[in-house]
């Protein structure tokens, strides 16, 4: 059901067409970005964009979100150039899906429906796979009708890989059933990967976010020397990796080994209800002591980029977090004044080229920095009654030297700075 059909035979692209539909919270320029990466998110797909079209509007049309002319112009398009998609840029009502696919008799998809269905083909572990299907069940079970079920026996391909129509069409209760049981089955596999990460509290965590595309992964690699998938391609990344990487300083007089954690990218207009079905692949994020937001600053939005991710970041509670940002593909700038500005706005942030390894090593250095910051090394001397607090410290901070005297035991440890407050009364000179 997951599985893309363009992947496994080969058939032809989908010939599609982009559309726009004006709206006051955004520019007419900015609009037009949005599209360009709506047609971007589209070839990812596999679909070939034979056209793009954009309308002006105060707010889109209820019955067809644009308004008669224009849908008369597409349906024109869609006749010469043998169109059989259309993929609207802003999310469509039930109503004004089943209306346009009527009219112009091809597929019609949204932003939403497009990113899931790229998720789809994308999702190779079974707990994506879980995550994807949740998510599009709850896409589609506000959109239960049937909508699609005159044209999904025509058509296959984009937009057509959600959950069985028959199922869906028999049953809203089934659909909601199968909701339960995948969330049920997506908290067990949390529970075990939370068992999993246990045994790695001691050590500081990084965790790479960013939107699509920014270079997570290839920074990954060039920080840790891993091999991770890389692809100039929209949501390359739908799950996540973490990796031991040992951070030294300039001279490598200090080392440190920490987890940096790479995963899914985040996209503007994406409804925080499916990011929350990614909770599970967001896990590393959510419990990191420091995120790296890696930005593309070849990007020409990639100030809204920031603000989409910063916002994605909040909906998903990971908003008061540490963050170290990244301002990756300077080798693509043609100087360094643009640099100099963003890292005067953000002082904790270093310009980098994850691809040519340029500055990789200043990075580790403040990764260093970062995280001594927020733990200190302490000598403890805890009484013997002090069992659980000593539990505590063997959980989540580190031992590094321990001797069990007659008035109690002896404890150098690194442990957080709020623990270290709450542990002051124990602290005795080395
Ligand atoms: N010029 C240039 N290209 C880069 C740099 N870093 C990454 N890229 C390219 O940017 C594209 C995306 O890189 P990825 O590392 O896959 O990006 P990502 O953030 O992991 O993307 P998703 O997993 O799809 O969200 C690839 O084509 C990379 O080769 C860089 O420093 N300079
Ligand atoms: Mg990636």
């Amino acid at each position: 059901m997951l599985y893309p059909l363009h992947e496994l035979i080969n058939i032809p692209r989908e010939r599609a067409i982009a559309i726009g539909v004006g709206n006051r919270t955004y520019s007419r320029e900015e609009s037009l970005e949005h599209l360009e990466e709506l047609a971007f998110l589209a070839e990812t797909a596999g679909a070939e964009v034979m056209c793009k079209i954009y309308q002006d509007r105060a707010k889109p049309d209820g019955a067809t979100a644009v308004g008669r002319g224009k849908l008369e112009e597409i349906k024109e398009m869609v006749q010469e150039d043998n169109i059989v998609l259309a993929i609207f840029d802003d999310e469509l009502t039930p109503a004004q899906t089943r209306n346009l696919s009527r009219e112009l008799e091809i597929k019609v998809i949204d932003r939403t429906g497009l990113i899931l269905d790229i998720f789809a083909s994308r999702a190779r572990t079974s707990e994506a796979r879980l995550q994807v299907e949740l998510a599009q069940l709850q896409y589609l079970l506000p959109r239960l009708s049937r909508m699609w079920t005159h044209l999904s026996k025509q058509f296959g391909g984009i937009g057509s890989k959600g959950p069985g129509e028959t199922q869906i069409e028999t049953d809203r209760r089934l659909v909601r059933d199968k909701i339960a049981f995948l969330k049920e089955k997506l908290a067990n596999v949390a529970v075990q990967k939370a068992e999993q990460r246990k045994g790695r509290d001691t050590m500081q965590r990084f965790a790479l976010v960013g939107y699509t595309n920014a270079g997570k992964s290839t920074l990954m690699n060039a920080i840790s020397g891993a091999e991770v998938l890389v692809e100039n391609k929209l949501f390359a990344t739908l799950d996540t990796t973490v990796r031991l990487v040992e951070l030294s300083n300039g001279d490598h007089t200090l080392h440190k080994n920490v987890l940096l954690s790479d995963t899914v990218g985040f996209i503007r207009k994406l409804p925080t209800e499916l990011v929350a079905s990614f909770r599970g692949t967001l896990a590393e994020t959510l419990e990191a002591d420091v995120l790296l937001h890696v930005v593309d600053v070849s990007h020409h939005q990639f100030r809204d980029q920031i603000r989409a991710v910063s916002e994605t970041l909040t909906a998903i509670g990971a908003g008061d977090k540490p963050v170290i940002m990244v301002f990756n593909k300077i080798d693509m700038l043609p100087d360094l004044d643009l640099l100099h500005a963003l890292q005067a706005d953000y002082p904790q942030s270093v310009g980098v080229s994850a691809q040519r390894g340029i500055n990789i090593s200043t990075l580790q250095e403040i990764m260093l920095e970062m995280g001594d910051a927020r733990h200190e090394v302490v000598h403890l001397l805890l009484p013997y009654s002090a069992m659980r607090e000593l539990a505590q410290i063997y959980r989540t901070g580190q031992v590094m030297e321990r001797r069990d005297g007659d008035d109690g035991i002896e404890l150098t440890a690194r442990i957080t700075t709020e623990e270290a407050g709450i542990f002051k009364d124990w602290v005795v000179a080395a």
